[in-house]
């Protein structure tokens, strides 16, 4: 029998194989990851029970590997492929993200690995949009673009006969899965000869800067990798010092003693120097982003995140934004800000684990288990995406300027057709892995009536 190697460890090799690629095609991601080592190492230094929880739950490991990306993809051919692609890598479609009610083209999903397990051994995702052409007006413009997407392959020769072999053996050996990363990474890979020439690119602009950044190319060039850092207000104030100019407000929920979701910020990294048909011009296209992840929010606590994020925005925009941090501040103010509170009032996702205190009789509830230490209740860590925020992000590496107004037009079927597949519920994730670990710990503890 062969052996194959396990899909979690072909991930490591591509997410080292694609930060290694990144870095030497955009060096300012280089100088990110040291600030981003330098204030996690510093975080961790400052607050030793952050580092003795991270350490008990698993997830020190982790935090130096982690990172996310993303691509953006011009036909549902090359959804599919992709999807085949990850899987390889044991990573699935999680969540349908509609970006059009921002006035952009595309709709998305997030590759990541499921389980528990192997969100621990490496957690790396790849935000993966698809190019709406049905959105866009000029219908002959549209076409065109369908042309010219019709005319390339993302994916090598080799890596689609390495995918076949994966999916008929059930794996890859380890020879075949060094092959299939060399492969893979040719998808991702910068490339500096435009597809078309430099008239139809400004055709493109002019629909939409994101219509030409993914027509107008070979493939879909990976266009940021972030790290996920444990204080991202310090990185934020230390970008300028490293030459780094991020963009003016952080995304997502505030800054809190107990955080909560995702908090993202981005810079624009590269004005990149391309070749339209012979033509000497410029395309950006490449961006640096910088995330903090805290506690996934259950469908209850999600409700109070978007509705007080809807109140700031809605605030922001009357007021001018100069006080969105207080806006965004006081809307948060009334969601509990402690672990334990979250769990009690079922705001937010855990992962239960045993200790070896033994308990002499049958605890009356959850909440007496854990005040006792032989319980531990872990936050579950977010590991999807924020619809707002991915706009945010979107918005300030194209330009503010190019903001259309598509009408808001969710079509997750189509975008389902396309992928082959339907895209798994984060909710039901998460809750699921709260369920499993709460069953083993209980009956680890001798407590299974309280399941
Ligand atoms: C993706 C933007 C969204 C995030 O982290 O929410 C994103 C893109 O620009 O292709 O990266
Ligand atoms: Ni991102």
């Amino acid at each position: 029998m062969t052996t194959h190697m396990h899909p979690d460890k072909i991930r490591t090799l591509f997410s080292q194989a694609m930060s290694d690629m990144y870095r030497a095609e955009v060096p300012q991601y280089g100088t990110l990851m040291e600030l981003v080592r330098d204030v996690n190492d510093a975080a961790l230094k400052e607050n030793p029970a952050l580092k003795s929880r991270l350490e008990a739950a698993g997830e020190l490991d982790r935090l130096d590997v982690e990172r996310h990306g993303a691509i953006r993809l011009g036909t549902a051919q090359e959804l599919a492929a992709i999807r085949r692609m990850f899987a390889v890598m044991g990573m699935f479609p999680v969540s349908y993200y509609d970006l059009s009610v921002a006035g952009i083209p595309v709709h998305s999903t997030a590759f990541r690995p499921v389980e528990q397990a192997s969100l621990q051994a490496n957690p790396f995702r790849v935000f993966t949009s698809l190019l709406r052409l049905d959105l866009v007006e000029d219908r002959a413009l549209a076409e065109k673009s369908e042309q010219i997407l019709s005319k390339r392959q993302i994916v090598t020769d080799g890596a689609f006969a390495l995918i076949d072999m994966a999916e008929k053996q059930g794996g890859l050996t380890e020879e075949q899965a060094h092959k299939f990363v060399q492969e893979a990474l040719e998808t991702f890979r910068w490339h500096r000869d435009a597809t078309v020439d430099a008239q139809t690119y400004e055709q493109l602009v002019a629909a939409h800067r994101l219509i030409a950044d993914v027509v107008s190319f070979k493939g879909p060039h990976i266009n940021h990798l972030t790290p996920r850092t444990l204080d991202i207000d310090a990185v934020q104030a230390q970008m300028p010092s490293r030459g780094i100019a991020p963009k003016a407000v952080i995304e997502g929920p505030p800054r809190r003693k107990t955080d909560i979701l995702l908090r993202q910020t981005s810079f624009k990294a590269l004005d990149e120097e391309v070749l339209f048909q012979g033509v000497a011009g410029s395309h950006t296209a490449r961006f640096g982003e910088i995330e903090q992840r805290g506690v996934a929010l259950t469908p209850a606590g999600r409700e109070f995140y978007d509705k007080a994020l809807t109140q700031t925005r809605d605030a922001a925009s009357k007021s001018g934004a100069d006080n969105y941090t207080a806006l965004l501040e006081a809307a948060f103010s009334a969601l509990p800000d402690d672990l334990e509170t979250l769990r009690q009032e079922r705001l937010a996702f855990f992962r239960y684990r045993a200790t070896d205190k033994t308990l002499a009789s049958k605890a009356e509830n959850l909440s007496e288990l854990i005040a006792s230490g032989a319980l531990i209740a872990d936050p579950q860590i977010y590991e999807d995406f924020l619809p707002v925020s991915a706009a945010g992000i979107f918005q300030s590496n194209l330009g503010a300027e190019d903001q259309s107004n598509y009408s808001a037009s969710a079509n997750q079927d189509a975008f389902e057709a396309a992928l082959g597949t339907k895209v798994i519920d984060e909710m039901a994730l998460y809750a699921q892995i709260e369920i499993d670990s709460l069953t083993a710990a209980l009956a680890q503890l001798g407590q299974s009536h309280l399941c």
